[in-house]
């Protein structure tokens, strides 16, 4: 009996285990192995009933449209702002995410970048490395974390893991989001404005995608202030990033520590040349035990869909 065909467009984890595992239920088009990619596509595209992608393959309607039989995505990570969901869903295609396995990678990162930018930890290093201990000028006094305020721009899955860390640093919660969850052990604040006014650090551990683009603006920089400490870990769209670059450069915002960014990889060169601030290349999840753990849940929601025909973890909006 032949196999239904799965296209899968990027690398994932072990090469060999991934695609033994997908070859049990599925005929298999590594599309990224192919010289020539449109061509594979075209050859490939009126059997494609699966495909396998994640943020660095996006997947816009175009590209839904091009595949007739397609019935599933299944991708790599928990956002999803790279996939035209309504389009798929619309056309009555299954799209997969992988939720949870990274709350805790994620969070940990998060509690990573807060200290190392509000005790400059990464100048401090560069400081060190560079024979300035002992020689050079001495280094600023840093901020104090515990104790303060934390203001959480989203509360979902990962956004409640970061507010649980934040026990351990005995400091007062607060968050926003669209609505206030019931359930939450925190207060909610209606207003991000008034969130960024309160906090002495805030953490976007929101979504991406056009319904969030630019939330964090210059208002909302500007209330956190001159003292305040901006952490970001979700999308780089959440934030204006002119806005941003723009208040560190007048002290307008105090610090900042980013995963993310606007246009991934590309950092804007001013940030790179400021000590208040910790840039890292989009490492949130980035660990042995929770990329596979991703990679594993990725070919899970494809065999479930071969098997069943539903994926395991699908994104229901
Ligand atoms: C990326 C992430 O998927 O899960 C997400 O939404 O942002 C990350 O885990 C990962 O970095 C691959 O690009």
């Amino acid at each position: 009996m032949t196999k239904p065909t799965l296209l899968q467009r990027l690398p994932l984890g072990q090469q060999a285990d991934t695609l033994a595992r997908l070859e049990q239920d599925f005929d298999v088009i590594q599309l990224w192995q192919a010289d020539d990619q449109d061509a594979a596509l075209a050859a490939c595209k009126d059997r494609v009933v699966a495909v396998v992608t994640g943020p660095s393959t996006p997947t816009p309607a175009e590209l839904i449209d091009k595949l007739p039989q397609l019935k599933a995505i299944c991708s790599f990570g928990v956002g999803y702002d790279h996939i035209d969901v309504d389009h798929a869903h619309k056309k009555g295609i299954q799209v997969s995410n992988t939720p949870d396995v990274l709350n805790d990678c994620v969070a940990d990162l998060t509690w990573g970048l807060i200290l190392a930018t509000a005790r400059h930890i990464s100048h401090a290093e560069r400081y060190v490395r560079a024979g300035q201990w002992g020689n050079g000028p001495r280094l600023p006094l840093a901020t104090k974390v515990s104790g303060k305020k934390l203001g959480i721009l989203g509360l979902g899955r990962i956004g409640r893991e970061i507010a649980e860390r934040a026990r351990g640093f005995k400091m007062d919660v607060r968050y926003h989001s669209r609505r206030a969850h019931q359930d939450a052990g925190w207060p909610y604040e209606p207003s991000l404005l008034e969130l960024a006014r309160w906090a002495d650090f805030m953490v976007v551990a929101t979504v991406g995608g056009p319904t969030t683009r630019h939330l964090v603006n210059q208002a909302v920089i500007e209330a956190l202030g001159p003292k305040g400490v901006l952490i970001n870990i979700s999308r780089g769209s959440v934030i204006d990033e002119t806005a941003l670059v723009h208040a560190l450069e007048n002290g307008q915002l105090g610090a900042a520590g980013l995963d993310v960014f606007e246009a991934e990889p590309k950092v804007p060169d001013s940030l790179k040349h400021l000590d208040n601030v910790v840039l890292l290349p989009h490492i949130g999840s980035a660990t042995v035990e929770t990329r596979w753990a991703m990679v594993d849940l990725v070919l899970r929601n494809a065999l479930a869909f071969a098997q069943t025909g539903q994926v395991l973890t699908p994104i229901l909006n």
